[in-house]
């Protein structure tokens, strides 16, 4: 054996609630095997199945190692390898060149979380942009409407510590495919079944964690909300409420009473397309078991009424009083982390505070229309001609030949194809960073592992590199990332960070906030009103319903249930198993795994458009066409068809681009968020080549 094997611990990096503490092996310096860090409390030893795979990812025989320029037309992908002082000169004189001429609004920054660090997703790029006076960006895309809506009911982000998800007696997954997209949820879960949980899985598709779960409820998409306040008159109906717990932690009692009277089991079953007895048994055994749980997923914000389902939904643990007990309650996410941003990203640096800002949804109809226009498009962290809404736009914007792209990634990717200047990222193994989970409450240390591969720079490192090159004085460009850490961790006004320190994480490399400093149960729940807002004054102050709702999604069935005539299908595109987004879509292993872009259609749908599976389907509607194979399907309803996974253009029969080409960039009712499962499309067969 050779005795040069060394035992290195980092964090998974990847946009994943689980946020795995990772067990490397390294041989003579590489990476040969990663597993899960057998000491993390959550991880336990198992990590999925995608980062197993990523030393294939590390020394991927196309991992960008050197900064690249544009030497064909856009689009194609052809480049020509030069030094980082060229690099950097060019950015240097086109940005002051834009500047000069079109005003520093001109510059938008675009990113996302293709790496979760805290010092590599939010820190020295913010600073650098605020500095230069560019336009800011409303980062939308994943979950700020439920967000907005579950602050709305609850008032705090954090409730659930998912550690005490063990002790739950009844648990409703609710828009979210758990198994693929939150394991270690499922390893908690699988103890609470194994303590006499039932668990039942709420979607519009049979997914792995619906196959998994006890009992599965299937709707039309988008009808959620319904389903809740269904679920709630039948609570108020038959007598299951806990009046103490209500009139001492809850507003606006009897509006809400009068509201949820509108929404009888008989009305629910049309609008939601789940039988009324369903609802009832339903409704029965979630008041009549304590604690329950219900674990909300990120699938029901993505639509038009993505706030209000996820308002609506949260007021229900209220009416039992489950927030009384450990494990009961509902859990979206982890909310008890915050950084002091205003020290982080010193938006204090901005020469004009009221720079626009513009919603990374809407990039499409911004690169094509916006006044002033975007002369430079910076997007690092993300892949933007895969994962945005409105594809078909946001292409032709990228096309555009007066505007300078530059991508910073590890790959060159769909959105790097269309770079005039595409400049190398190292991966996390090779960065120092800090981590925390959007659903467990450890923070976690990762140091790195390897030294940055060929020529690649981190995020922290290129734009700390751009303000001195820029003439940036501040001191704040100088600090290097063990001082970015301390600064995040230094939040006194977070009472869960109190005793957080650098030295500590240095120590023990993982610490769990301490949630227990202001309990959530039941003292610490809403403000400002300090009470589960059912009636939400805050919402009224800002002329929204202030009441939970049922508002029909824009595309798709209508009120009344009927489709529209045009696009009689509603398409649903879901993260796929194999994949993060877009990011892992280039590892061979897992495209095989995945076999290729699909779209699941149900036998009755295919037999009425002459579809076998097999088949390639063009999947249309105005905003433009994707191609997919067709797999038949009873996992999915009549009327609905489902495409998993951002694939890369390339794995799309005829190369045409992906399926967000049919997706619309509307703004959500709340947040401003993506809407990406509220389209309607037409299904054909695809005859021609
Ligand atoms: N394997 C894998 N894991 C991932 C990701 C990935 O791409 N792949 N992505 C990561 C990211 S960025 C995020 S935000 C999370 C998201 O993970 P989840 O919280 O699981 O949310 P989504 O996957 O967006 O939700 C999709 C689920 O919602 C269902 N759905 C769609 N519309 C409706 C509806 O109207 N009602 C109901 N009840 N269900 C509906 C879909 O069928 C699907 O099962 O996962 C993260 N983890
Ligand atoms: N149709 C449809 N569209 C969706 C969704 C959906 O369910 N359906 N989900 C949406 C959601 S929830 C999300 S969160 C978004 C995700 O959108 P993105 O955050 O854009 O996710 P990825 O496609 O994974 O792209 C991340 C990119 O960052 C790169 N990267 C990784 N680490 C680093 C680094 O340290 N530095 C730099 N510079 N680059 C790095 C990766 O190689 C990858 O190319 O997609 C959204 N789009
Ligand atoms: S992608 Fe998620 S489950 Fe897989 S290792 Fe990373 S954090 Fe863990
Ligand atoms: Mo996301």
């Amino acid at each position: 054996m050779s005795t040069d094997k060394q035992i290195a611990r980092s964090v998974c990096p990847l946009d994943c609630p689980d946020t795995c503490g990772l067990q490397v092996t390294l041989k003579e310096g590489r990476i040969s095997k990663v597993d899960g860090d057998p000491d993390h409390p959550i991880t336990q030893g198992t990590i999925c199945h995608k980062v197993r795979h990523f030393p294939n990812r590390v020394y991927h025989p196309d991992r960008l190692l050197y900064p690249m320029k544009r030497v064909g037309p856009k689009g194609e992908g052809v480049f020509e390898r030069i030094s980082w002082e060229e690099a950097l000169n060019e950015i240097v004189t086109r940005f002051k060149e834009t500047i000069r001429d079109y005003g520093a609004e001109s510059i938008l920054p675009y990113s996302f979380y293709g790496n979760m660090g805290l010092v590599s997703n939010g820190g020295m790029d913010r600073r650098f942009f605020h500095r230069l006076g560019a336009s800011r960006l409303k980062r939308t895309i994943c979950n700020t409407a439920g967000s907005e809506g579950f602050q709305y009911t609850m008032g705090v982000p954090g409730t659930v510590d998912p550690e005490d998800t063990v002790h739950s007696r009844y648990i409703i997954l609710w828009g979210g495919d758990f198994v693929s997209t939150n394991m270690h949820q499922m390893i908690f879960l699988k103890k609470a079944r194994q303590r006499g949980a039932k668990i039942v899985t709420i979607d519009i598709r049979r997914t792995r964690t619906a196959r998994w779960a006890d009992e599965f409820v299937q709707l039309y998409p988008g009808t959620d909300a319904a389903l809740a306040l269904g679920i709630m008159n039948i609570i108020i109906n038959e007598g299951l409420t806990n009046d103490d717990f209500i009139q001492t932690f809850t507003t606006g009692w009897k509006a809400f009473q009068e509201r949820v009277k509108e929404y009888p089991p008989d009305a629910v079953a049309r609008i939601t397309g789940v039988p009324a007895d369903t609802i009832q048994r339903l409704a029965y055994e979630y008041a009549k078991t304590s604690p329950s749980l219900i674990r909300i997923g990120n699938g029901l914000q993505h639509h038009d009424n993505g706030g209000m389902t996820i308002r609506t939904i949260a007021c229900l643990p209220a009416l039992t009083g489950q927030w009384k007990y450990p494990g009961g309650g509902a859990l979206k996410g982890n909310g008890f982390f915050s950084v002091n941003k205003e020290r982080l990203e010193r938006p204090d640096l901005l020469p004009n505070p009221e720079v626009r800002s513009i919603n990374m949804n809407h990039l499409g109809s911004v690169l094509l229309t916006a006044e002033p226009p975007v002369k430079c498009l910076f997007v690092y962290s993300s892949n933007p001609a895969v994962v945005a809404p409105d594809q078909e736009k946001v292409i032709r914007g990228l096309l555009r030949e007066d505007l300078f792209t530059i991508v910073h990634d590890l790959f060159v990717t769909d959105t790097a194809k269309y770079a005039d200047l595409i400049l190398p990222a190292t991966s996390h193994f090779e960065n120092l960073d800090v981590y925390k989970s959007y659903w467990h409450l450890y923070v976690q240390l990762s140091r790195p592992v390897i030294p940055p591969q060929g020529e690649a720079w981190s995020n922290h490192y290129l734009f700390q590199t751009l303000a001195n090159k820029m003439g940036f004085t501040e001191s704040c460009f100088q600090d290097e990332p063990e001082e970015m850490i301390r600064q995040i961790l230094d939040n006194p006004d977070n009472p869960y960070m109190k005793e957080l320190s650098y030295e500590q994480l240095q120590k023990e490399g993982i610490v769990k906030l301490d949630h227990k400093k202001a309990p959530i149960y039941p003292d610490h729940l809403s403000k400002p009103e300090g009470k589960i807002n059912l009636f939400s004054n805050t919402m009224k102050s800002r002329g929204m319903d202030p009441l939970p709702s049922y508002a029909p999604v824009k595309e798709g069935r209508d009120g009344t249930g009927a489709y529209q005539e045009a696009y009689p299908f509603m398409l649903i595109s879901p993260p796929n198993h194999q994949f993060i987004n877009s990011s892992m879509g280039n590892i061979s292993n897992l495209r095989k795994m995945e076999r290729k872009p699909e779209l699941e259609v149900h036998p009755t749908d295919a037999q009425n458009i002459g579809l076998n599976a097999g088949d390639i389907a063009c999947v249309k509607n105005h905003r433009g066409s994707c191609l997919l194979t067709v797999k038949v399907t009873e996992d999915v309803l009549p009327g609905v068809v489902v495409a998993p996974g951002l694939w890369w253009h390339d794995a799309h029969p005829a190369r045409k681009g992906g399926i967000n080409r049919l997706t619309p960039d509307r703004e959500a009712d709340m947040g401003g968020g993506a809407v990406f499962f509220s389209t309607a499309v037409t299904v054909e067969k695809k005859t021609s080549p």
